[in-house]
């Protein structure tokens, strides 16, 4: 039994925000139908191709569990085929631009009048506005939910983050809506539209940045490095670097071999609970009661002095002996991890974050496991489907059709070259 077992979802997402959040409901048991145009499919399937001939990584590690239906839903009996999806379905999820699927013929009043019980889920860029119309890809996003403008050094330009807010941050945002439309449909009975925009989501991730924005007009941000740099604050929440979001202060420090390794970093919190424990660790034991030093308000202009200071005593220490050390004081260190210390990380398999998948096309590759853990509903990662895989399977098994019905669709020309069915 899995969570969300019996919900039928008609995926109409491509690329990745709408991918992801269609994918974390398939991890949760949904049975996720995705509709792609034949012979064509999900753009991402053919971006950023590694294998030649196979899948991408960018298609695979988003589509995980679901099915795959080649139909032209601006065909005429493409729309007849979608049309009964829509019936049986219980949500519809979307991230065509702005219109699109008005200009297929299924708005939400068409949806709604099909089957009252369905919801429609959508990513869009913008929120109803003077952007609504707005094509939107994850950095447009990341710049326009404020993350950019306080992302990076004072000294820099804004700067995009490789964790994809935007996007994948989104996909979360719209999942967590749905799954609040289908509790209230249970009381209900009525299907509701739930939309997620980039922007938005990228809004609520920054939430702390708009804090701080407000805050600026009681003076200036002490937590601030620039506030011990002397530095004026100017009307707009700053950039800063790689200081703690909020009100424990924290850097990242080198650590032994950063000569080479541009990795060997530490992320070193100076949590006031444990400030003494702190200065015994990096030789500082005067630093305790010293005047100046001994509480937190008074350490705020002089937070480069003290991280100069951590940094000594980090840079005779690799990374993972700082944790090391410092955990067991309750001292809140985390290492810089690469990409690929994460992809060996035996932990993370061992919890099902990292996968080994296996594909028919590209052999094995890894891949993010659900982030998300529910104890009665336990994850088995299934490889993504191949352009059209479940057609078949689809149109007799989930939408009835057979015999000749089921030929008129094939030979219609609406669902692309009809695979055999899967056993
Ligand atoms: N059969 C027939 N036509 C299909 C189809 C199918 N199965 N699936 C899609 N199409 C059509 C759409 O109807 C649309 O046609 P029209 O423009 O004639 O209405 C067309 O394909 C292209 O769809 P699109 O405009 O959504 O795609 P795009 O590549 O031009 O734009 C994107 C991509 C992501 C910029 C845009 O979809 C968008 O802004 N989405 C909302 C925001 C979003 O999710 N951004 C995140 C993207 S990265 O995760």
């Amino acid at each position: 039994m899995k969570a969300l077992e019996g919900i039928k979802i008609l995926d109409f997402t491509h690329v990745q925000s709408g991918p992801t959040c269609t994918q974390l409901l398939a991890w949760f048991g949904a049975d996720v139908i995705k509709v792609e145009r034949p012979g064509v499919g999900d753009a991402t399937r053919k971006q950023l191709v590694d294998v030649p001939g196979a899948d991408s990584l960018y298609f695979t590690m988003l589509n995980h569990n679901k099915r795959s239906i080649e139909l032209n839903s601006k065909n005429e009996t493409g729309k007849e085929v979608l049309e009964r999806l829509i019936k049986t379905c219980d949500v519809l999820v979307e991230n065509f631009a702005p219109g699109a699927l008005d200009r297929m013929g299924f708005s939400w009043e068409r949806v709604h009048e099909l089957n009252p019980r369905m919801i429609m889920a959508s990513v869009k860029g913008f929120g109803p506005g003077k952007y609504e119309d707005c094509k939107v890809y994850e950095n447009v996003a990341q710049c326009a939910g404020g993350s950019a403008s306080t992302t990076g050094f004072l000294d820099g330009v804004p700067t995009v983050t490789g964790a994809q807010i935007g996007d994948s941050g989104t996909g979360l945002h719209l999942a967590l809506g749905i799954c609040a439309a289908l509790l209230q449909r249970e009381k209900t009975g009525k299907g509701q539209k739930v939309l997620a925009a980039m922007q938005d989501g990228v809004i609520n991730l920054c939430r702390v940045k708009l804090r701080d924005q407000q805050r600026l007009k009681a003076g200036p941000l002490k937590e601030y490095s620039q506030f011990g740099e002397g530095i004026p604050f100017g009307d707009a929440t700053p950039r800063a670097g790689n200081d703690s979001g909020g009100g424990q202060p924290g850097r990242i420090l080198k650590c032994k071999g950063w000569e080479t390794d541009p990795n060997a970093y530490t992320y070193f919190i100076t949590q006031a609970a444990v400030w003494e424990q702190i200065c015994d660790v990096i030789g500082k034991p005067d630093w305790k009661t010293k005047e100046g030093y001994a509480t937190p308000p008074e350490r705020l202009d002089k937070l480069n002095e003290i991280f100069e200071r951590i940094e000594q005593w980090t840079m005779t220490k690799t990374k993972f002996e700082v944790m090391d050390i410092c955990n067991p004081l309750n001292i809140p260190v985390g290492p810089i991890l690469s990409m690929k210390e994460i992809a060996e990380d035996e932990g993370l398999r061992e919890t099902g974050t990292i996968v080994e998948v296996d594909h028919p096309e590209r052999g094995a590759y890894l891949s993010v496991g659900c982030p998300i853990k529910l104890s009665d509903s336990p994850v088995d990662v299934v490889r993504s489907p191949l352009l059209g895989e479940h057609t078949e399977e689809i149109l007799r098994d989930v939408l009835g059709y057979d015999g000749d019905d089921l030929e008129r669709v094939k030979s219609s020309g609406a669902v692309g070259e009809v695979k055999a069915a899967a056993e």
